[in-house]
């Protein structure tokens, strides 16, 4: 089994492809097409969608070496008995979570507007886990999941990098977890947060993760010769 080093920032993140995850963070409808949550919060949805080609091409790659592929979901029960009423009150909005919008109840599980978006559909073997939360720690089994497959590595895609994104990140570290995260696999609604979200991970010599590309970790990946095959 081959260390893989990836450059990155602040320095290069090396993982053992066996004990290694792509974690691919709430790439829903409800937040990446015109018509759910994300919309219905006054966002133009359009800055995600370029998160989608290159999360496509490094699915892709795990996939065929054989890293495990876990998918996360953000959402509630259908009665909605997981649902904080303050997360419902939030934003005073028209259509809220739970009501009825274009793709369905808005953030409700088994809903089309829950669902993963077609071009990174998780496929039979690959963990999705559906929180209620921002972070895919918090009241879900991903943590059981990671530590039964011995995995210490997360490799980081998905949606919004200053929301779920950087809490996902920031509790798997407090759990010993070492995140890298790929900057054109993450994306925000606001430049500005995204810009601002990823200088955060980074600064203090990493001091709650790694800051890489998609094509660097491809890149990495090659030259270790696809050597994490199982
Ligand atoms: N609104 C926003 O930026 N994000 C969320 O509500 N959820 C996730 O980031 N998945």
């Amino acid at each position: 089994m081959h260390l893989v080093s990836v450059p990155a920032e602040p320095y290069a993140f090396e993982f053992y492809p066996a004990t290694a995850a792509l974690l691919v963070i709430d790439m829903q409808r409800d937040f990446v097409e015109p018509g759910g949550f994300g919309a219905m919060l006054g966002n133009d949805v359009t800055p995600l969608r370029r998160a989608i080609a290159p999360t496509r091409r490094v699915l892709d790659a795990a996939r065929r070496i054989g890293i495990m592929v876990v998918h996360t979901r953000e959402g509630h029960r259908p009665d909605l008995s997981d649902l904080p009423p303050a997360k419902k009150a939030r934003g005073r909005l028209k259509t809220g979570i739970g009501d009825q919008g274009p793709m369905g109840r808005v953030l409700v599980r088994g809903e089309r507007g829950h669902d993963i978006v077609p071009e990174l559909a998780p496929v039979p073997g690959e963990p999705v886990v559906d929180k209620p939360g921002k972070g895919a720690f918090y009241a879900t089994d991903l943590e059981t999941i990671l530590r039964c497959r011995g995995i210490k590595s997360l490799l980081v895609a998905g949606v919004t990098t200053e929301v779920c994104v950087h809490t996902t990140v920031r509790e798997a570290n407090d759990r010993g977890f070492e995140c890298l995260v790929l900057e054109d696999c993450v994306a925000s609604y606001f430049p500005e947060f995204h810009e601002a979200g990823i200088k955060m991970i980074k600064a203090q010599g990493g001091i709650f993760g790694w800051v890489s590309s998609s094509a660097a970790l491809l890149q990495a990946l090659e030259k270790a010769g696809d050597a994490g095959a199982p």
